[in-house]
C-alpha cells in the first residue's frame, strides 16, 4: 500500500457563492481522505479558492467592491461552509496568498528557463467565463464550451510551447492508462490532443488582477497557470523554507486531482504539459465526475438554479446531505438533485434501516444485558442464520473496499446497506424480543447470540461507512462503547472483534424521521436564500441569428425575412423532420474541402457520421463533446466521397452566412427529441 495519499479539489472561483455542486466535489474528496486516514495512510487533503483573473475582476466591479473585498468575503464563505460540513481538509489555499504567488512565479521561471516560453502577439477570441482562449472563431463568436459570446483580445503575450507536448501527452495517456478517469473523459482528451495542439498564451497585459510575470510586471500570469499551480504551491513549492520543501517532497505528486467534467482539458492537457516543461513529476490520476443537475440542468449560478447546502444542513444535517449525494449519484455520471429524493433516501436508508438497526440492537442490549455486550453461545449451538450474518459481514468488508477504491461510492454504500437489511431481517426472523420473554437458560443463550451478532454487524457497518457519514457513525460508535471512531484502524476490520462485556454508552436515536413538511420547509428556505433569478447578462440572448441548416450543403444564405403567411407549412409538415440532440465524438477536416468537417455524432441510439459545412467557423478540436441539433431522418448523401447521414442545425449569420451551431443553455440528454 502507498505510504501517502495526496488528494485535491478544484479551487473554486469566488465570483459565486458555494452551492451543492461544489459541496459534492468537496465531500467526495473528504470521504476518500477519511477512509485513507482510517486505513493508516498518511493523507493530505487540499482545497481552496481561485481568486485571480478577469472574471473575478469584473464580478468585483459589478458588485461595487474591490477584488480584494470580494475575494476575502466569498473565500471566507466557502471555508465556513466546509468547516460546518466538517470537511477534514489539511490546508486551504487562496491564490491571493503570498506563498502561492511566490510558487507560481517559480513555476513560470522554471518553464521559461527550460525553454518553453517565448514572447509573441496574440489576436483572437477569449471567453471570460471559462477564462479560455478559443481557437478559430471570429469577432463575436460564441465560446464552444459555454456558448457565451467571446471577446477579441489583441495583446503582446508570453506563449507556452504546448505544441511541443503533443507526443509526450499521448504517450502519457497510453502508458499511464488510469491517468484520466473515467474512460469516456480519457477518450475525449486523446481525441483533442490528437487533433493538434497550438501554443498557449500564458500572460495578459490588459488586466492587472493577477500574479506578475517575473522580470516583466506589465504582464500578469494566465489565470489557469496560476490556478493549477496551487496543487504544488500549497505544499510549499517555491518556498526557501526547508520544512516547506520537505512537505512538497513528501506529498507531491498528487495521487488524485478530483474535478468536474467541464475542466478536464485544463487538468489533463495543460497541467501535465506545464509540469513536464517545469520538469516536475506528474499527478497519478485525474478523476472527473459528472454534474449535479437541478430541475434537469447543470446547477450553476448563471442559470439561477442552485441549491444552497446550508438549507439541507439546517433541516436534515450534514450526514443526510453526504449520504444522499454519495448514494444517489452514480459517480462519474450526471445526477439529479431533488428535495423529494433527498427526504425519501434519508427516511428509508438512514432513519429506517440504519437508525432502526442501531436503536433496537443497542436498546435491547441495554434492557436485557444491563448495557454490556453479551457472550454469544458456543459455535456448536449457532444457527445457520447466525453464521450467514457473519459471512455476509465479512464479504461486505471486502466488497465495500473494492467498490470504494474503484470510485463506485454508490455501489459500496449499497453493499453496506445490504448488510444492514440482512441484519434487520435476521432480527425480525429471530425475534429476540420474544426470546427474551422465555427466561430459561437456553433462551438466554440464544438471546445473547442474536444480540451479539446484530451488534457486531452494526459495528462493521458503522466502521465501513464512517468516511461517508462521519457524524452519526461517530455517535453510534460511542454508543457501542468503542470510544473514538477516528482512532479505529479500518485495515484491521474483521468479524468477531467486538469484545464481550463491552459497556455501552448512553443509547440515543441518531436519525429522527423526517415528515413531509420538511420538503416544503427546505423549498421555502431556498426561496429566501436565492435572490430572484435574473437572466444571466452574459448569455446568447439577442443574437441576431436566424435558424438555418448547415450539413449536406454549404451554409445557405441568410433569409432576409421570415416566411410570409402563404408560404407557411403545416405542423404535420414540420413533424416530418426528426431532430435530436447529438453529441460530437469525433471531428476532423475532410481532405481537399476547406469548408467541410467529418463528424461522428452520438444521437442516443447510435453514432452517426455527418458531414457539415462548418470548417471555416469551427476548429475540429473545439467541437468534441459539444451538444448539437441533428436532423436525423434525411436520406444519406455523399460529399467529397464521404457519406453524410444527417445534418447539423446552425444559424447562418451575416453576409457570408457564417454558421453558428444551435445549442442549449441547459444541459440536455443526448438523443432528446426536438419538437
Ligand atoms: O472551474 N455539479 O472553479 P468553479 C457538480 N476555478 N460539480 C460541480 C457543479 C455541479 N453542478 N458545479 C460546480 C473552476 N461543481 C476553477 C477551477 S482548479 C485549478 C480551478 C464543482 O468555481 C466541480 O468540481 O467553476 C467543478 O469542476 C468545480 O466545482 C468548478 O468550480
Amino acid at each position: 500500500m502507498a505510504d501517502k495519499f495526496y488528494i485535491t479539489t478544484p479551487i473554486y472561483y469566488v465570483n459565486a457563492r458555494p452551492h451543492v455542486g461544489h459541496a459534492y466535489t468537496t465531500l467526495v474528496c473528504d470521504a476518500m481522505a477519511r477512509r485513507k486516514r482510517m486505513l493508516g495512510v498518511d493523507t493530505f487533503f487540499l482545497t481552496g479558492t481561485d481568486e485571480h483573473g478577469q472574471k473575478i475582476e469584473r464580478s468585483a466591479a459589478d458588485a461595487g467592491v474591490t477584488p480584494r473585498e470580494l475575494t476575502d468575503r466569498v473565500s471566507g464563505e466557502f471555508r465556513a461552509l466546509w468547516d460546518r460540513m466538517k470537511i477534514s481538509y489539511d490546508d486551504y489555499i487562496r491564490t491571493t496568498e503570498a506563498r502561492h504567488a511566490r510558487g507560481v512565479q517559480e513555476m513560470f521561471r522554471r518553464i521559461r528557463d527550460n525553454g518553453f516560453i517565448y514572447k509573441g502577439s496574440y489576436t483572437g477570441q477569449y471567453c471570460v467565463y471559462d477564462e479560455l482562449y478559443v481557437d478559430a472563431a471570429g469577432a463575436g463568436a460564441l465560446c464552444p464550451e459555454c456558448g457565451r459570446p467571446t471577446e477579441t483580445v489583441s495583446e503582446e503575450n508570453y506563449f507556452f510551447k504546448l505544441s511541443a507536448f503533443e507526443d509526450k501527452l499521448l504517450r502519457l495517456y497510453t502508458e499511464q492508462a488510469d491517468f484520466i478517469r473515467p474512460e469516456t473523459r480519457r477518450n475525449e482528451v486523446i481525441t483533442f490532443v490528437r487533433s493538434g495542439l497550438r501554443d498557449l498564451s500564458i500572460s495578459r497585459s490588459s488586466i492587472s488582477w493577477g500574479i506578475p510575470v517575473p522580470d516583466d510586471p506589465q504582464h500578469v500570469i494566465y489565470v489557469w497557470l496560476d490556478a493549477l499551480s496551487n496543487y504544488c504551491t500549497a505544499l510549499g513549492f517555491g518556498s526557501p523554507e526547508p520544512k516547506d520543501q520537505q512537505r512538497f517532497a513528501r506529498y507531491w505528486p498528487a495521487d488524485v486531482h478530483m474535478i468536474g467534467k467541464e475542466i478536464v482539458r485544463f487538468h489533463c492537457v495543460y497541467w501535465p504539459a506545464f509540469l513536464m516543461a517545469a520538469k516536475l513529476p506528474l499527478p497519478r490520476s485525474i478523476i472527473a465526475h459528472g454534474w449535479l443537475l437541478f430541475e434537469e440542468s447543470k446547477m450553476s449560478k448563471s442559470r439561477g438554479n442552485i441549491v444552497h447546502p446550508q438549507t439541507v444542513l439546517d433541516v436534515l444535517g450534514n450526514d443526510a446531505l453526504r449520504y444522499f449525494l454519495l448514494r444517489e449519484v452514480v459517480f462519474g455520471q450526471d445526477g439529479g438533485f431533488s428535495f423529494d429524493a433527498l427526504v425519501q433516501r434519508y427516511n428509508s436508508d438512514l432513519a429506517n434501516d440504519l437508525g432502526n438497526l442501531a436503536s433496537r440492537t443497542l436498546t435491547m442490549i441495554a434492557r436485557y444485558f444491563r448495557g454490556e455486550v453479551p457472550y454469544p453461545s458456543s459455535a456448536a449451538t449457532r444457527t445457520p442464520a447466525d453464521e450467514a450474518i457473519a459471512r455476509t459481514a465479512q464479504e461486505t468488508i471486502t466488497a465495500f473496499g473494492r467498490l470504494w477504491d474503484d470510485y463506485q461510492f454508490s455501489r459500496a454504500l449499497e453493499a453496506a446497506w445490504g448488510l444492514v437489511a440482512a441484519v434487520n431481517k435476521y432480527l425480525v426472523e429471530n425475534s429476540p424480543w420474544a426470546v427474551a420473554e422465555k427466561g430459561d437458560d437456553e433462551s438466554r443463550a440464544r438471546l445473547a447470540t442474536i444480540l451479539y451478532t446484530s451488534a457486531e454487524a452494526l459495528r462493521v457497518v458503522t466502521a465501513l461507512v464512517h468516511p461517508a457519514i462521519p457524524e452519526a457513525t461517530a455517535r453510534i460508535w460511542t454508543q457501542l462503547g468503542l470510544g473514538e471512531i477516528a482512532q479505529f484502524r479500518l485495515s484491521a476490520l474483521q468479524w468477531g472483534q467486538l469484545q464481550l462485556g463491552t459497556k455501552l454508552g448512553p443509547v440515543e436515536g441518531v436519525f429522527p424521521r423526517a415528515d413531509k413538511s420538511v420538503i416544503e420547509r427546505m423549498l421555502e428556505m431556498e426561496r429566501e436564500r436565492s435572490k430572484p433569478a435574473a437572466p444571466p447578462a452574459d448569455t446568447q440572448a439577442g443574437q441576431p441569428a436566424t435558424q438555418a441548416a448547415v450539413g449536406l450543403a454549404p451554409a445557405a444564405p441568410a433569409p432576409t425575412a421570415t416566411a410570409t403567411t402563404e408560404s407557411r407549412i403545416s405542423i404535420d409538415d414540420f413533424a416530418k423532420v426528426e431532430m435530436r440532440v447529438g453529441q460530437i465524438k469525433v471531428a476532423e477536416k475532410v481532405k481537399g474541402a476547406d469548408k467541410l468537417l467529418r463528424l461522428e455524432v452520438d444521437i442516443g441510439t447510435e453514432v452517426r457520421q455527418v458531414v457539415a459545412g462548418i470548417a471555416e467557423a469551427y476548429a475540429p478540436e473545439t467541437l468534441i463533446g459539444r451538444k448539437v441539433v441533428v436532423v436525423v431522418n434525411l436520406q444519406a448523401r455523399k460529399l467529397r466521397g464521404v457519406e453524410s447521414n444527417g445534418m447539423i442545425v446552425a444559424a447562418s449569420v451575416g453576409e457570408k452566412g457564417t454558421p453558428v451551431l444551435a445549442g442549449f443553455l441547459e444541459d440536455v440528454p443526448v438523443g432528446a427529441k426536438l419538437k
